[in-house]
Parts: structure tokens; C-alpha cells; sequence
């Protein structure tokens, strides 16, 4: 499928979806948003596609949040509908069966820090700034912000910078955890690339449960957790990735997993 605002590529099992809309630092309107949800549905459906990462075009912005000049002129149906899509692909990314990784280049912003939050990790360029500056537009965060940012980095500091609007520089998104690592602007795909390399390599399927233990474990107590990731386990040694992985330990030889 053909995009106007992505770029898509994709090889050896790694995806790269790059949000191309630098008119407008790569803001999500309406369109790019739907082009995303398509995009992502498509990278999940692909067997050969085994991590994906999401990342903005050029050196200054990932995505400088939502569109604000089309949302200046929305009444609330519009709104609405538009909160709707949004908050689909922040909820399919976290669905996908597969690791997303968000290679945060520039500006992160509002809707576009809701987009890297809803990864399953995030690498920052050392020049990076993220924020939300939501209330200074008089509206709150509304892409999930408020949920995974506190579940990330803990209530006060959430409270911090969503109430005050305020950027944070890349050093400090480190310091509180919301990405991982910091990478020089000119190795940060090379990063991500070697990162999702690596996942693309190991055992599809243990990959994809541990990524639904996870994100569903949160939501759990302790003990629905570990019960919940015991049954994600067991149905492990029902697959061909388990017997391959461990005859290919026994066997000193390297897995080749199938994803079956
Ligand atoms: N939307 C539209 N255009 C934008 C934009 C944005 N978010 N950010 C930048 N642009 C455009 C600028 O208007 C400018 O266009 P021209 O004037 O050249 O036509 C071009 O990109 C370059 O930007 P600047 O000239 O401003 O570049 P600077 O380097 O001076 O500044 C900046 C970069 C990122 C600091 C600045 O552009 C900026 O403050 N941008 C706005 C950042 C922002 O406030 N983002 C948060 C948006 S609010 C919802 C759920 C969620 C949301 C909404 C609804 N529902 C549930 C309904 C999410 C809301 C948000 O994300």
C-alpha cells in the first residue's frame, strides 16, 4: 500500500515506519493518523516483519504533536472522532504481537510523545526535546498520555511536566526513565536498527508472549500476573520455536526460528 505521509521499509525483519509530513514537523492530522493505523495493522499481518520502528523524518522533529491548525477548526463530533483514531493506534501498537521501538529524533511532543510512549521502548537522539504541551493550548493530554506516562516515569514527575507544559531536554528524559538510551542524532537509526536486529533474530514467539505478558501483567495483581504469564508459557512448549531453540542449544548450533 502506497502512503502520502509514511515511508515504509522494510528487511530482514525489521520495519521501519518513518512519519514524513516535515511541513509540520510531522504532526498527526487526521490522515496521517489513518495512514499509521493502516501501516501498523499491515507491519503486524507481515510474518517476515519481526520488530518494527517507528520514527520521524528529518533531523528536528519525531512528531510535533497533533495537527493544532486542523484541530482549531473542529467541533466536537470532529473531536471526537479524531481523539478516536488517535487513541486506535496508540492501543494497536500495544496490541501488536510484535516490538515497536521508537527512535525519537527531535522535537516528541504532545501527541507525538503519547505516540513513542505507547512503543515498548524508546531511544532518544542526544538533541531531542519532549514535552506536552497540551495545557498551554487549554486542553490535556488525550492519546493516552496521562496513563502511560505516569505508569513510566511515576505520578509526580508526570504531574511535573504535564501540568507546566514545559520541554524536558533528552538528558532528563533519561535521568527519569522515560527512554532508554541516549544516542548521538547521526547513530540513533543505527541503534535502533542493531536493537530491533537482535529481536528479529531470537524466538518470534517468546518475543510476542513476553510482550503481552507484560504490557497485560500490568493491568493484573502480582498474582494474576504470574499466573497469566504461566499460561503464556506453557503454550510455549507447544511450538516449534521451543523445540528448535533448546535442539539448538543441545546441539551447539545456532536456532533458526520459524515463528511457528
Ligand atoms: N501542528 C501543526 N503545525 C505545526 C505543529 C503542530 N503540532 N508544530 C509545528 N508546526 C508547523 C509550524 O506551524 C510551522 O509551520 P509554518 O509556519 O512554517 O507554516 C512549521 O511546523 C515549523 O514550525 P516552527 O516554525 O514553529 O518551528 P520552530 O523550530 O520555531 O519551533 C516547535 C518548533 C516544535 C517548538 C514549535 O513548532 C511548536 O511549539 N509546535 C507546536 C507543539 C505543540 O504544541 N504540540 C502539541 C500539540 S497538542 C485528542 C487527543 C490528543 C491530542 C489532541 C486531541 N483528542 C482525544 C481529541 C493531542 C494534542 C497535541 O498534541
Amino acid at each position: 500500500m502506497e502512503f502520502k505521509n509514511l515511508i515504509i521499509e522494510a528487511a530482514h525483519g525489521v520495519a521501519v515506519l518513518t512519519i514524513n509530513s516535515p511541513k509540520t514537523l510531522n504532526a498527526l492530522n487526521s490522515e496521517v493518523l489513518g495512514e499509521i493505523e493502516c501501516a501498523l495493522f499491515e507491519l503486524n499481518l507481515d510474518e517476515a516483519v519481526k520488530a518494527v520502528i517507528v520514527t520521524g523524518a528529518g533531523d528536528k522533529a519525531f512528531v510535533a504533536g497533533a495537527d493544532i491548525k486542523e484541530m482549531a477548526s473542529m467541533n466536537a463530533y470532529q473531536g471526537h472522532q479524531f481523539g478516536l483514531k488517535g487513541q486506535r493506534v496508540m492501543m494497536l501498537i500495544e496490541k501488536m504481537t510484535k516490538p515497536v521501538i521508537a527512535a525519537v529524533n527531535g522535537y516528541a511532543l504532545g501527541g507525538g510523545l503519547e505516540l513513542a510512549l505507547a512503543c515498548d521502548f524508546i531511544y532518544a537522539s542526544s538533541k531531542a526535546k519532549l514535552g506536552f504541551p497540551e495545557v498551554t493550548l487549554g486542553i490535556m493530554p488525550g492519546f493516552g498520555g496521562t496513563q502511560n506516562l505516569a505508569r513510566l516515569i511515576g505520578p509526580n514527575r508526570a504531574n511535573e511536566l504535564i501540568f507546566t507544559g514545559k520541554m524536558i531536554d533528552a538528558e532528563k528524559a533519561l535521568a527519569w526513565g522515560l527512554v532508554n538510551e541516549l544516542v548521538a542524532p547521526e547513530e540513533l537509526m543505527a541503534k535502533a536498527r542493531e536493537t530491533a536486529a537482535a529481536i528479529a533474530g531470537v524466538g518470534t514467539l517468546g518475543v510476542s508472549y513476553a510482550k503481552n505478558a507484560i504490557a497485560n501483567g500490568l493491568n493484573m495483581t502480582k498474582e494474576d500476573g504470574f499466573r497469566y504469564e504461566a499460561s503464556l508459557f506453557g503454550v510455549l512448549f507447544a511450538t516449534e520455536d521451543q523445540k528448535e531453540g533448546m535442539a539448538a542449544f543441545v546441539d551447539k548450533r545456532k536456532a533458526a526460528f520459524s515463528g511457528k
